[in-house]
C-alpha cells in the first residue's frame, strides 16, 4: 500500500522549497534537478529565478545572468548550459556546439537548440517582486537588450513563412519532449545507419515507464546528428532538419513575452523603435495563434511545416490562445470553459482541478508517462499567470489553490499523476519548488 500523502503547511512548504533550491545549487548555477538534470535548462531557469526572487532577489538576478552569459553571439539562448558535472546525455561532447559553430560560446558549454521564450515573463515577475533593488535595475538595463536579441533571433530564424508562427526543429525545443503533439512529425524522422551509438543515462535515475522510449530517443539523437552536419547554422537547420513544426504554444508564449518585454522596455527607457518592433512581433504571432484555432475542436493546432499539414492532436498546448489572447470573445469564452470543464481541469477523477498534459478522456492519455498525461506544475503556473494577466482573477486564484494542493506533499516532483497526485519523474525538481514558492506568495 502506498504511504499516505504528506501535507506540509505553507511555512513548512516554503522552507522545503528553499531547501530544495539550496540543494540543487552547485555553486555556479541552480540545476534543474539533482540527479536527472544536473545542468541549467533555459526555461527551467526562467521559472527558477521567479521562485528565487522571493528568497533572495540578487540570486534570482544572478541566475538569469548566468543563462544570459551563455547566449550565442547570434542571439540564441541555448536550451542547456552545461555545468562541470557529467551525468546527462547528450552532454557537451555529443552536441559539439562550440566546436562546430563560431557563435556558440566556448565556455560555458551549451547545447545547440533552444527552448520556449518565457524569460521576459520571469523578468516581469522579478520586477514585480523585487523592483527597486539595484540588482533588478541592473537586470533591466543589461538583461533587457539580451532578451530583445533573443526575441529578434526567433523572428529572424524561426519564422520561415513570415506569418508569425514560430517553428521548432526538435521536440526538445517545445519543452514538451514526447507530447503526442509530435508523434506524427516524429514518425517521419528516420534515423540513419550512421547514428553514432549512445547510452541513455536518464533511465538510471527515472523509471523507464515514465520516460520516452528508445525509438523516440533514436529520433531525438538523429535530429542532433542532422544539426551537427550543418554545424548548427540556424537557417540551414531550418532547411534541412527532418522535423520542422510551427509550435502554437511556443508562438503564444512568444507573443505574450514580447508584449511583456515591450512594457518593461517602456518602463526602463529602452529605445522606442525596439519597443514598437516587439509589439509588432507580438501582434503578428497573436494573429498566427488565432489562425491556428480549429472551430471543430475548439483548440489551436500546430502546423507540420515538412508535411504541410495541421496537427490536430488534442493536448494542453491547444489552449495556447488563452496565454496570448487574440481570439474572438465567443471562441475565447468557449476555450476557457473547455479548459475548466469535464475533459480537462474539471474532470471528476482528477486529484486536483488542474489541466493535465493530455485529457483523461483521450484514448492517448497515459497517466504516468512524461508529457503524455501527467500534470506539469510549471505549465499550470503559466496558465495561472496568464489568467491573472488577462483579468480572470477568480480562475487564476482557483488554479493556484489547486496547484498548492498538488505540491503540498513537498516532494516537488517533476510531474504528477493527475488522478492520484503521486509525484513522478525526478524529485526535488527546481522549477516545481519555485512555482510553489510563487503560489505561496501571490502578491
Ligand atoms: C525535459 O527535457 C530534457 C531535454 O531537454 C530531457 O528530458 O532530458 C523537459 O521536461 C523540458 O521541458 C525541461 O526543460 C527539462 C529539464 O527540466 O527536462
Amino acid at each position: 500500500m502506498r504511504p499516505a500523502r504528506r501535507r506540509f503547511d505553507s511555512v513548512q512548504l516554503a522552507a522545503r522549497a528553499a531547501w530544495t533550491l539550496g540543494g540543487n545549487d552547485n555553486g555556479t548555477m541552480i540545476t534543474a534537478a539533482p540527479r536527472l538534470y544536473p545542468h541549467m535548462w533555459s526555461w527551467d531557469t526562467a521559472f527558477i529565478s521567479i521562485g528565487l526572487a522571493h528568497l533572495n532577489v540578487d540570486r534570482a538576478v544572478r541566475e538569469l545572468e548566468t543563462l544570459f552569459a551563455a547566449q550565442w553571439r547570434d542571439g540564441m539562448l541555448p536550451h542547456i548550459v552545461f555545468s562541470e558535472d557529467g551525468g546527462y546525455f547528450p552532454g557537451p561532447q555529443r552536441w559539439g556546439a562550440a566546436e562546430l559553430n563560431a557563435d556558440a560560446p566556448d565556455s560555458p558549454r551549451t547545447s545547440g537548440i533552444c527552448q520556449p521564450p518565457v524569460h521576459a515573463i520571469a523578468l516581469r515577475r522579478i520586477v514585480d517582486i523585487g523592483g527597486g533593488s539595484p540588482a533588478v535595475d541592473r537586470l533591466l538595463t543589461d538583461g533587457w537588450p539580451k532578451l530583445y536579441r533573443w526575441h529578434e533571433w526567433l523572428v529572424r530564424h524561426r519564422d520561415p513563412h513570415g506569418t508569425g508562427l514560430l517553428a521548432i526543429t526538435h521536440g526538445w525545443e517545445s519543452g514538451m519532449d514526447n507530447s503526442p503533439r509530435w508523434d506524427l512529425p516524429y514518425a517521419a524522422v528516420i534515423p540513419g545507419p550512421d547514428l553514432p551509438p549512445y547510452e541513455r543515462l536518464d533511465r538510471r535515475v527515472a523509471a523507464a515507464a515514465e520516460r520516452p522510449s528508445d525509438a523516440e530517443y533514436d529520433r531525438y539523437l538523429w535530429l542532433v546528428e542532422q544539426m551537427r552536419k550543418v554545424r548548427y547554422d540556424a537557417d540551414q537547420v531550418v532547411r534541412t532538419s527532418s522535423f520542422l513544426v510551427g509550435d502554437v504554444f511556443v508562438t503564444a508564449l512568444f507573443a505574450l513575452a514580447s508584449e511583456v518585454l515591450a512594457t518593461l522596455g517602456e518602463q526602463s527607457g529602452q529605445p522606442s523603435w525596439r519597443i514598437r518592433q516587439l509589439r509588432g512581433w507580438a501582434r503578428r504571432s497573436r494573429v498566427a495563434v488565432a489562425s491556428a484555432y480549429d472551430p471543430a475542436t475548439g483548440l489551436a493546432r500546430d502546423y507540420d511545416l515538412r508535411a504541410g499539414t495541421w496537427l490536430s492532436t488534442a493536448t494542453l498546448a491547444g489552449f495556447a490562445p488563452l496565454l496570448c489572447g487574440g481570439l474572438p470573445a465567443a471562441d475565447e469564452n468557449r476555450m476557457l470553459a473547455t479548459i475548466l470543464g469535464p475533459d480537462w481541469a474539471g474532470h471528476p477523477d482528477l486529484f486536483a482541478a488542474i489541466p493535465p498534459s493530455v485529457s483523461p478522456n483521450d484514448p492517448a492519455f497515459r497517466a504516468r508517462e512524461y508529457w503524455r498525461g501527467p500534470v506539469w506544475p510549471v505549465i499550470a503556473w503559466l496558465f495561472g499567470w496568464a489568467f491573472e494577466h488577462h483579468g480572470w482573477t477568480a480562475e487564476a486564484a482557483r488554479l493556484r489553490t489547486e496547484c498548492l494542493r498538488l505540491v503540498e506533499d513537498g516532494t516537488f516532483g517533476e510531474y504528477y499523476h493527475p488522478l492520484t497526485g503521486e509525484p513522478l519523474g525526478s524529485q526535488q525538481q527546481s522549477w516545481t519548488a519555485t512555482v510553489a514558492l510563487d503560489w505561496l506568495h501571490p502578491a
